[in-house]
């Protein structure tokens, strides 16, 4: 199954590279089917618009957001969660797509986190500019589950951490299909991302999408 995969990558493989102890970064892994993860992209945000939330802090957040799957990452005056429903319309997230999970899975397999079931997806999309600020994923219930991160769209400059915020993080240039694989001992690293450096993509434009797969529950 993984094998099909590396085959479909546009160079014929996906290489595996460690980035520390638990977090792997996958070349390419995600890169066979662009245009179908857009389609599909598309599709949920028409159900659960992108928007830009605000933290407890009263910041809007540069980067938009939406959720697929059984529960959903908000953030709001009232703190971080996961909740079922989107807040903006009161109705479920969208399903997440079969074929979104079980990219996430093969991915967390591949890293040799053996069946991951997320129950949530985070989409994130990024315009020139936008960035994301060093946090940890702590708002999940299990800490043993990985968390798989597809990139999609412009390159982006990903900054991974230690576990104490202020380790210097190393920065690791994401392209469109690589896919990062999160856990064990790395499960709580500092992360962030640098500000989106402006320019066009063949199929998303000018935008990074990140999509990253959780067991939130
Ligand atoms: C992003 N990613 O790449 C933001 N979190 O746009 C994350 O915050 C993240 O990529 C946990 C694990 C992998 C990630
Ligand atoms: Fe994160």
């Amino acid at each position: 199954m993984t094998i099909d995969l590396f085959d479909d990558a546009p160079n014929g493989q996906a290489a595996l590279e460690k980035i520390a102890p638990g977090a792997v970064l996958l070349h390419g892994f995600a890169a066979g089917s662009a245009d179908s993860w857009l389609t599909t992209f598309n599709e949920i945000t028409a159900l659960a618009g992108l928007r830009q939330m605000v933290t407890p802090g009263g910041h809007a957040m540069s980067v938009a957001m939406s959720n697929c799957g059984l529960l959903g990452w908000v953030c709001d005056a009232r703190g971080y969660r996961y909740v079922p429903q989107d807040p903006e319309s009161g109705k479920p997230w969208p399903a997440m797509p079969g074929k979104w999970r079980d990219l996430a899975a093969q991915a967390a397999a591949q890293a040799g986190y053996a069946n991951f079931k997320p129950d949530a997806c985070l989409i994130n999309a990024y315009a020139p500019g936008a960035k994301m600020g060093l946090h940890q994923d702590r708002d999940e219930q299990d800490f043993a589950q990985p968390i798989v991160s597809v990139s999609l769209g412009l390159p982006a400059v990903f900054l991974f951490g230690g576990d104490k915020r202020n380790q210097k993080p190393q920065r690791l240039r994401l392209a469109h299909g690589d896919v990062v694989v999160w856990g064990g001992p790395a499960r709580l690293a500092f992360h962030g991302v640098a500000p989106l450096a402006d320019g066009l993509h063949s199929v998303w434009g000018r935008r990074r999408v990140n999509l990253t797969f959780r067991c939130a529950a």
